[in-house]
C-alpha cells in the first residue's frame, strides 16, 4: 500500500463566493469573508476549499462568464485580498482550488471584442459562421438547430461582424473555439497564472461542450435530431446532443491541463495540484477523463450519479446502490472514486433527499471510498429559498416565463448561507442581499446547531474526524448492499476492524439482521447510525441479527 496524496482523501468544500460571507455590507459575499471563515472550515476538518468563480465579470451568470481570466471581480476584493486569502489557507493547511471556465468568456472580453472586428490573432478566437439562407423566403437563418443549456438557440447574430457565434450558454457567454491553437495556449496561461499564485489546483467547468463536431468540407454543421425528451423547443432537451457535446478531442485538452499542472510542480516543487473535472455525462465519456495507460488525466471527474440517479428515481436503497455501482463497476483500476451529494446547480441535498435524509446521506459519502465533495450549507442541513418570479437573476430561469421558472432557475440552491439566526443570518451587516434569505435560517444555522446536542452539523463534524483519522476508512475495502427497498448497509473493512453504516430510507421502523451481509464479520463493527453522538453511541453493543433502526435513521 503506498502512501495517498493529500487529494486522494481530501474532504472537499464548495464555496460559492457571492453567497458565503460578506465582509463589506453590500449583501454580496466576498474574499475577505471567506478568508475570516477560513477557520470555521478548518473546524470542520475540511481539508481543500473550491471558489466558485472570482474572477472580473458582468456577473450575467454569477461569475461563469468572465471578462477578465486574470483579474479578481472588484466587488469581491482585490490581488491582494486574494493573496491574504490563500495565505491564511496556507497557515491552516487548507488547500484551496479556483474554477477554470474553459468553455467560453464573457462578450465583454477583450478577446470577444477584438475577435468582433477580426484583429489579428482573434479572428478566430470564438466559434463564428455565416449561417444560411432559407430557400423559401429568403432569410437569413442561424447555421443549425443548437440549443443553448439556458432555452433558445445556441446561435446570435452579432451586427457587427456580421456573421453568427456559438454561444452554448448564454449570449453573453460565447463559446471559445478550440480548433484554435491560440486559445488552447491562452488557456493554459490562465492555469499557470494561477498556480503561480499558490492554488492547489482547478474544477474545471462544464466539459462536454468544450469541442464541437468538425463542420464538413463546405463547412456546414450538422442539425441535432428531435430527441422527444420535451415538446419544448427552447429546452436543450428537445434535442439530442451528438454533434455538440462529449466529443473526443475534449478528453485529450484535459490530459493537456494535466500536464500543465505536472509541469508546474516539476519545475518549481512543492505539492501536487488536482483537477476535479465536471461533466454530466455517460460513464464511458466520463471515465475517460481519468487518463489512460499511458497518460495522466485528472484526479477527479465529479461523480453526481447520487444526485442524477435519484433525481430520477427518487431515494430508496436500490437507488443509492445503482447509483454507487455506476461509478465503482465503472472507474478503470486504481483510480480515486468521489462523492457529490449537490452543488450550486441542484436544488439544495435537503430539499432533495428530505431533512430527514440529510445526515444519512452525509454518512453515505463519508463512509464510502475515495473523496467527498460538500457543497456549502449542507453540513448544516439547508433547504432552498423561495424565489418568486420578480426575485429571479438566474439567467436559466430568466429565460423562461413565470409559470415554468421554477423548473430551470437555480436560485433556490444560492441563497446566503445562514451562520446565525440574527439579522440577515449573519451572512452581512447591512440590510441587503443579492439574493433572499431561506425562510428557515432562524433555526437552520452554525451558531444553532454548534450547541444543540444533535444537529447535522455535529453529525458532519463527527464524520468528518471519523474519515480523516481512521485507516479503515481511507484504506479499507468496501462492500455495500441494499438489504430491502428501504435498507441499505455499507461496510469498509481492514484487518480486524470493520466500519458499518445502516441507513433506513423508509418511513416505518425496520429491524434488520446484518449477519445475512457479513457472517464472518458481526462482532467487532462499529456501526454509525444516524443518532451518532445521542442514544446509539460508538461501539455500542447492538444484536447483529436483530438491529433495530427507526425511520428515516
Ligand atoms: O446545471 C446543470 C444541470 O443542472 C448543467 O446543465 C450545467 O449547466 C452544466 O453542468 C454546466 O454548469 C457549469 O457551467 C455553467 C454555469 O452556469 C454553471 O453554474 C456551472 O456549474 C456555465 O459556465
Amino acid at each position: 500500500e503506498t502512501a495517498k496524496d493529500w487529494w486522494q482523501t481530501a474532504q472537499f468544500y464548495q464555496i460559492y463566493p457571492r453567497s458565503f460571507k460578506d465582509s463589506d455590507g453590500d449583501g454580496i459575499g466576498d474574499l475577505n469573508g471567506i478568508t475570516s471563515k477560513l477557520e470555521y472550515l478548518k473546524d470542520l476538518g475540511i481539508t481543500a476549499a473550491w471558489l466558485s468563480p472570482i474572477f472580473k465579470s458582468p456577473m450575467v451568470d454569477f461569475g461563469y462568464d468572465i471578462s477578465d481570466f486574470f483579474d479578481i471581480q472588484a466587488e469581491y476584493g482585490t490581488l491582494e485580498d486574494f493573496r491574504a486569502l490563500i495565505k491564511r489557507a496556507k497557515e491552516l493547511d487548507l488547500k484551496i482550488v479556483l474554477d477554470f471556465v474553459p468553455n467560453h468568456s464573457s462578450n465583454e472580453s477583450e478577446w470577444f471584442q477584438k475577435s468582433v472586428r477580426r484583429e489579428k490573432g482573434y479572428a478566430d478566437y470564438y466559434v463564428w459562421h455565416d449561417g444560411k439562407l432559407d430557400s423559401t423566403t429568403g432569410k437569413r437563418q442561424p447555421p443549425t438547430n443548437w440549443l443553448q443549456y439556458f432555452r433558445g438557440s445556441a446561435w446570435e447574430w452579432n451586427e457587427e461582424r456580421q456573421q453568427y457565434y456559438l454561444h452554448q450558454f448564454a449570449v453573453q457567454q460565447p463559446d471559445l473555439n478550440y480548433r484554435n491553437p491560440l486559445v488552447v495556449e491562452q488557456m493554459k496561461r490562465v492555469l499557470r497564472y494561477w498556480l503561480n499564485e499558490g492554488v492547489s489546483g482547478f474544477r474545471c467547468d462544464a466539459l462536454p461542450p468544450l469541442f464541437e463536431v468538425l463542420p464538413d468540407g463546405d463547412g456546414q454543421f450538422p442539425d441535432e435530431l428531435v430527441s422527444g425528451a420535451t415538446e419544448d423547443t427552447d429546452d436543450r432537451n428537445y434535442l439530442t446532443t451528438t454533434y455538440i457535446e462529449n466529443q473526443p478531442e475534449t478528453i485529450d485538452m484535459v490530459y493537456q491541463w494535466r500536464a500543465v499542472l505536472d509541469d508546474h510542480q516539476r519545475i518549481h516543487g512543492g505539492n501536487s495540484s488536482v483537477l476535479l473535472i465536471e461533466t454530466y455525462s455517460p460513464a464511458w465519456f466520463t471515465m475517460q477523463f481519468y487518463g489512460n495507460r499511458s497518460t495522466e488525466g485528472a484526479h477527479l471527474p465529479f461523480n453526481f450519479n447520487l444526485i442524477t440517479v435519484m433525481e430520477q428515481k427518487g431515494i430508496s436503497a436500490a437507488s443509492v446502490q445503482e447509483a454507487i455501482d455506476l461509478w465503482l463497476k465503472n472507474m478503470p483500476a486504481g483510480r480515486t472514486p468521489n462523492w457529490v451529494l449537490g452543488n450550486h446547480d441542484k436544488r439544495r441535498a435537503a430539499s432533495r433527499y428530505g431533512t430527514e435524509h440529510i445526515d444519512g446521506m452525509n454518512m453515505l459519502v463519508m463512509i464510502l471510498p475515495g473523496v467527498s465533495v460538500t457543497y456549502q450549507g449542507e453540513e448544516i442541513g439547508m433547504t432552498d429559498g423561495e424565489i418568486s418570479w420578480e426575485d429571479t437573476v438566474d439567467p436559466w430561469g430568466c429565460n423562461s416565463n413565470p409559470d415554468i421558472y421554477e423548473q430551470y432557475t437555480r436560485d433556490p440552491e444560492r441563497t446566503p448561507f445562514q451562520w446565525t439566526g440574527g439579522s440577515n443570518a449573519g451572512f452581512t451587516n447591512g440590510s441587503f442581499t443579492w439574493l433572499p434569505l431561506a425562510a428557515d435560517y432562524e433555526t437552520i444555522n452554525v451558531e444553532r446547531e454548534l450547541s444543540d446536542g444533535l444537529s447535522h452539523l455535529k453529525i458532519y463534524k463527527a464524520l468528518v474526524a471519523l474519515r480523516n483519522s481512521s485507516k479503515t476508512l481511507q484504506n479499507g475495502s468496501t462492500k455495500y448492499q441494499a438489504l430491502s427497498e428501504d435498507v441499505f448497509v455499507v461496510q469498509r473493512s481492514l484487518a480486524n476492524s470493520a466500519i458499518v453504516l445502516v441507513i433506513n430510507f423508509g418511513s416505518v421502523a425496520k429491524s434488520v439482521d446484518l449477519s445475512k451481509f457479513d457472517k464472518n464479520r458481526t462482532e467487532s463493527m462499529l456501526l454509525l447510525i444516524r443518532s451518532i453522538d445521542s442514544t446509539k453511541k460508538e461501539g455500542t453493543q447492538y444484536d447483529p441479527k436483530a438491529l433495530s433502526l427507526d425511520p428515516s435513521e
